[in-house]
């Protein structure tokens, strides 16, 4: 089927600021919508997100260009495309661009119509996403990273760290691992008030308790697991994002009152994984400090996941580079930092191919975009980081798996590898 029209607005994100949301239309009438999340704690080397100059619209923030790149320059190349033509939509969209970052039409423009075209796809063919893009090999249900404590730029407290996740690694099935993650969330928050600690959440949903070390954090989440019934040998492993590029500066790492190089920064996990069940750490290391990661993956890379966000910002280029430095052993996969869909799956393929885990990820700006739902089960990478379990932006993400593990019946897998 081929496209008619595309057309592309202004809505607002769960920060509330403006993003863009496209619509294309098929022949037939069949529509596909996607809208495009943005980040707050963004690597350096992300493909650019089109913001307008007028500061008198959203503080600077409107997104006016990147519609009317959409509307006027995007739409006279991509009308009479064949839909199902994922590729051919991309690099057009690539080569219209013509730049590296993507900063002629903007990322933000150009992810949003390819997201949009491969939904007008699936649902041309009455099928979903997932089947769509994974094909009938797409089964495993993703171990959710869920993120129950915020701080870092994402919550208005002293934490450093930007995130402490749960991995509910024991369940059966998806579903199981969202009840059981749910009880946690809510224990967590009778334990935090008890402390007499605000239960406010921060921009991703979990709670953002006003304390200062990340070792205390960690200490409630455990609470929290095994008030509940659960343990951390069996049911729950725990993760962290680090995100720490935000506190790296001439070449020292500046956290709670601390000031420590690499050397000590890693020694410092070693400590931290050998004391508490830390199974992942995001961005440990920050996205400048290249020997800093080799140093990092040397000595804990056979133990802990080491995932790759700022690092890598799901540019093959950088990932191929961090392979051969034998840098991380993990990538985020974060369909925004690189533009368009066809992209987003070779930085998948690039990092199974060469034995690094794969893991979807959201943004700290959301909206009620559910695709990286269905590229984790797609793609089979068996994990992905939506958030905590408030806030509907993120509850959309796993809300929408909980549809395909039904959808998948007996076929679905769940398993943590
Ligand atoms: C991250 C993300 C998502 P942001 O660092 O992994 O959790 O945050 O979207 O702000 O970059
Ligand atoms: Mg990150």
């Amino acid at each position: 089927m081929i496209i008619k029209n595309l057309f592309a607005r202004e809505i607002l994100d769960s920060r509330g600021y403006p993003t863009i949301e496209v619509d294309i239309k098929l022949c037939n009438g069949i529509i596909g919508r996607a809208s495009v999340p943005s980040g707050a704690s963004t690597g350096k080397l992300e493909a650019l997100e089109l913001r307008d100059e007028d500061q008198k619209r959203y503080f600077g923030k409107g997104v006016l260009n990147a519609i009317n790149a959409v509307n006027n320059i995007i739409a006279k190349e991509i009308i009479g495309i064949e839909i199902t033509d994922q590729s051919l939509i991309d690099y057009t969209l690539i080569t219209l661009d013509g730049t590296k970052n993507k900063s002629k039409l903007g990322a933000n423009a150009i992810l949003a119509v390819s997201l949009a075209s491969a939904k007008a796809a699936a649902t041309n063919l009455s099928i979903p996403l997932y089947r769509y893009l994974g094909g009938t090999c797409a089964k495993v249900m993703p171990v959710p990273l869920i993120n129950v404590i915020n701080g870092g730029l994402h919550a208005d407290n002293k934490l450093d760290f930007q995130e402490f996740m749960i991995l509910p690694i024991g369940a059966k099935t998806f579903n199981e691992a969202l009840r059981m993650s749910a009880e946690v969330f809510h224990s967590l928050r009778d334990i935090i008030k008890k402390k007499n600690y605000n239960a406010n959440v921060g921009d991703e949903g979990g709670f953002a308790p006003d304390i200062e070390k990340s070792e205390e954090a960690l200490n409630l989440i455990i609470m929290a697991i095994e008030s509940v019934g659960y343990s951390t040998l069996n049911d729950f492993k725990l993760g962290l994002d680090i995100a720490a590029s935000t506190f790296y500066k001439n070449k020292v790492y500046k956290f709670e009152n601390r000031e420590l190089t690499s050397d000590e920064l890693s020694q410092y996990y070693c400590d931290l994984v050998a004391k508490y069940p830390i199974i992942s750490i995001e961005d440990p290391i920050s996205e400048e400090d290249y020997n800093g990661w080799k140093l990092l993956t040397a000595k804990l890379g056979d133990k802990v996941q080491l995932v790759g966000d700022d690092l890598f910002v799901t540019n093959c280029e950088l990932i191929s580079r961090g392979i051969k430095e034998k840098m991380a052993n993990a990538v985020l996969i974060k369909p925004n930092q690189i533009g368009t869909l066809t992209e987003t799956f070779n930085a998948i393929k690039m990092a199974h191919m060469n034995g690094y885990k794969a893991i979807i990820s959201h943004r700290s700006g959301e909206t009620e975009d559910t695709t990286i739902s269905h590229i984790a089960v797609a793609s089979n990478c068996g994990q992905i980081k939506a958030g905590s379990l408030s806030r509907s932006e993120r509850l959309v993400k796993y809300n929408e798996l909980i549809r395909i593990e039904s959808l998948l019946g007996k076929s679905a897998q769940y398993e943590f590898y």
